[in-house]
């Protein structure tokens, strides 16, 4: 097999890659390991950026999320019994986010993808990347039991934290910088009415908890756990009685219960693979970098890396230069920092480290104040949450 492109992995960054490049005029091939029901299944993010709602709009993959998204103009941060409401676009000069499922982000790109664009292989596992260096990178494959290679000019690692793209880096060339937390989350999704109309993000002495939601009748909710905790562990009761007192107020707010459907536990990282790029191998979302899920950014990267690879392609495509290509790592390496960044000081914010001791908390009590109480320190926050695309 040959292709132009070829893309391991058909995530966000990888589906929304070839959706770019098919409206470029470049062929690719998406090769994914898993079957299509899982990958449109996976419970993930919720938080879509302006940029990345306007990237999905110009993709042509924007229909279903105009009716269906949910525009929010703010957060609420609880803490010590209090609540303190994020003002976006008073914030920002207009800026807000749209709450649209994951999941339904790769439904609608899977659609116009098998519709209109070119292969998209499902059960297709890339084994390996070879010949990075020279000007036909190959992906060996195995499909239905078979080992096949797609030959391509480019080949992208669209593969994920857990992929093999990655692997094709000489060590000589690569950084790698990382963090892991002792705490992950517990999610769940509920069959109930979102308690509060925007997502509420609630530090406890007994650790974090995060209420969000997937459409108006189904809740999706987070805990702090710690580190090595299996599902299991917690049954339901267990847990709505724990997310109520981590959520609780001094003004009688309460939270509704309903059906679990579906339980998980992700573990907290932080994580950076430098550079991005190597010879004719690129790099893009989780593959690159990880970061915590407190800042709502993981999805949001990933679509930007998606788009400034397929301008840089498409660039050289018409002009011939390779100006951009080789520009692609530092330019998203830059925006990746800020969101580790971000994403670092949001989770220290709110989470209990073990071992944390009184001065920690209140620590943490102070720095929420001084976004509460600071029109500065409250922009910044506003700023950051909502986009980091400048
Ligand atoms: P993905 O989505 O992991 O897709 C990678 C794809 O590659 C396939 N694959 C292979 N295919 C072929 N051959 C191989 N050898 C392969 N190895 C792997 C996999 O099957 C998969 O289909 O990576 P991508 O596209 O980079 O997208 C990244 C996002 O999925 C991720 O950053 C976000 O989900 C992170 N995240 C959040 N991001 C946000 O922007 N906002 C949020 O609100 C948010 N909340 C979250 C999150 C992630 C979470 N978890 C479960 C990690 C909440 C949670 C709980
Ligand atoms: C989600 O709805 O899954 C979600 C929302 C905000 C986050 C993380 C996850 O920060």
């Amino acid at each position: 097999m040959r292709t132009t492109v070829g893309i391991i992995g058909a995530g966000p960054a990888g589906l929304l890659l070839a959706r770019l490049l098919h409206r470029a005029g470049i062929d690719s091939v998406v090769l994914e390991s898993r079957d299509r029901a899982h990958v449109e299944q996976r419970q993930r993010a919720g938080v879509l950026e302006q940029g990345t709602v306007d990237a999905l709009r110009a993709a042509g993959a924007g229909e279903r999320m105009d009716r269906e998204g949910l525009r929010h103009d703010g957060i609420e941060l609880r803490f010590d019994g209090r609540r303190h409401r994020v003002d976006f676009p008073g914030r920002t000069g207009g800026r807000s986010v749209t709450v649209y499922a994951q999941t339904e982000v790769c439904k609608d790109l899977i659609a116009l993808q098998l519709a209109e664009g070119g292969p998209l292989l499902f059960e297709a596992e890339a084994l390996g990347v070879e010949g990075a260096e020279s000007d036909r990178p190959r992906v060996r494959f195995r499909r239905q039991g078979t080992e096949d290679e797609l030959e391509c000019r480019y080949v992208v690692g669209c593969d994920g934290f857990w992929g093999v793209a990655r692997k094709a880096f000489p060590a000589s060339v690569t950084r790698v910088f990382e963090r892991s937390y002792p705490y992950a989350w517990l999610g769940i999704l509920a069959d109930v009415a979102p308690s509060h109309d925007e997502l509420v993000y609630a530090r406890h002495d007994r650790g974090f908890a995060l209420l969000s939601l997937r459409s108006p009748s189904v809740s999706r909710l987070y805990l702090q756990v710690p580190a090595a905790t299996r599902a299991e562990e917690w049954t339901d009761d267990r847990t709505w009685t724990e997310l109520e007192s981590r959520f609780e107020t001094r003004d009688g707010w309460t939270l509704r219960r309903g059906p679990v459907t579906q339980k998980s536990v992700t573990p907290m990282r932080s994580f950076v693979h430098e550079p991005m790029r190597h010879g004719r191998l690129f790099l893009a979302g989780d593959a690159a970098h990880i970061v915590p899920p407190t800042g709502a950014k993981g999805l949001n990267l990933a679509v930007g890396d998606a788009i400034t690879l397929a301008r840089a392609l498409a660039y050289e495509k018409e002009t011939d230069s390779a100006a951009l290509l080789d520009a692609y790592s530092a330019t998203c390496l830059r925006r990746v920092w800020q969101a580790e960044r971000f994403s670092y000081d949001l989770t220290t914010l709110l989470h209990r480290a073990p071992g944390a001791t009184a001065f920690d908390a209140r620590l943490q009590l102070a720095r929420l104040e001084r976004i509460a109480s600071s029109r500065a320190a409250e922009t910044d926050l506003a700023e950051a949450y909502t986009g980091l695309w400048a």
